[in-house]
């Protein structure tokens, strides 16, 4: 029996090896605490609601920035206390709000989404609803609401100024955002739009949905395979006890 317990208690160990733990999500359904800072504004999903993947869908309000200026107004994710990692990842829906202009140069674009990490730059596309094209490809099953690009089919207008219309994006798909190496304790995410043609306001806008930051799990440092066995024998014991 002895023997069973440090069997399983070890191979529990080994499976947690390179696997990973969410340290941080939320859905923006509920008020934001003080993890976020900069334009933390929440609003409705509008017409996003129920659109997504399986397992992560729009639903009830967003994160919606719509500040102008190049670059605009940040909205800011801080994590702190993480415990020892060697990579980060994020994913989130993105929301592409009315009239983006991809890399147009008539004096309307570019315009970009950007994400930083600890101020490094981990995400930038270009996206287009109004005019040009973008040069953002997205992953299969990345495109979740819209066309994804001007007058494609699929275009649809799925709220906010009603003469524009939207497109949404599966960014848990975008592999640069995975895996990311990282081993600092705090991770300080930003997100915002820039571009010499960035507008901002009722013009062109983007929101965030379902957000959800991992690193890599790591189990926690023992002195010895012998000491977790040990470990697992007592707590195993412990629970024969209580029942
Ligand atoms: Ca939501
Ligand atoms: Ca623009
Ligand atoms: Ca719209």
């Amino acid at each position: 029996m002895r023997s069973a317990f440090l069997c399983v208690s070890v191979a529990a160990v080994a499976a947690s090896a390179g696997a990973s733990t969410v340290v941080y999500s939320s859905d923006f359904n509920a008020p934001l605490g003080g993890e976020w800072t900069g334009v933390t504004n929440t609003e409705s999903v509008q017409g996003l609601n129920g659109l997504g993947n399986p397992g992560r869908t729009f639903s009830g309000n967003l994160l919606r920035n719509d500040s102008a200026g190049n670059p605009a107004s940040v909205s800011r994710l801080t994590l702190n206390g993480l415990a020892a990692h060697s990579t980060i990842s994020v994913g989130m829906l993105l929301a592409v709000i009315d009239s983006w202009d991809g890399l147009n140069q008539q004096g309307y674009g570019p315009d970009y989404f950007n994400i930083t990490l600890d101020g490094v730059s981990i995400f930038q596309a270009s996206f287009a609803s109004a005019l040009g094209a973008g040069n953002y490809t997205a992953p299969a099953n990345g495109l979740i609401a819209g066309s994804g690009q001007v007058g494609g089919p699929g275009a649809a207008n799925f709220g906010w100024n009603g003469a524009w219309n939207d497109s949404a994006f599966d960014l848990y798909l975008e592999s640069s955002l995975q895996n990311i190496a990282h081993t600092s304790s705090t991770a300080v995410f930003e997100f915002f739009a820039s571009g010499g043609g960035w507008q901002g306001g009722s013009d062109e806008s983007w929101g965030i949905d379902n957000i959800e930051v991992s690193i890599d799990a790591t189990a926690v440092p023992m002195p010895g395979a012998s000491a977790m066995g040990a470990a697992g024998l007592l707590a195993a014991a412990a629970l024969r006890r209580r029942r």
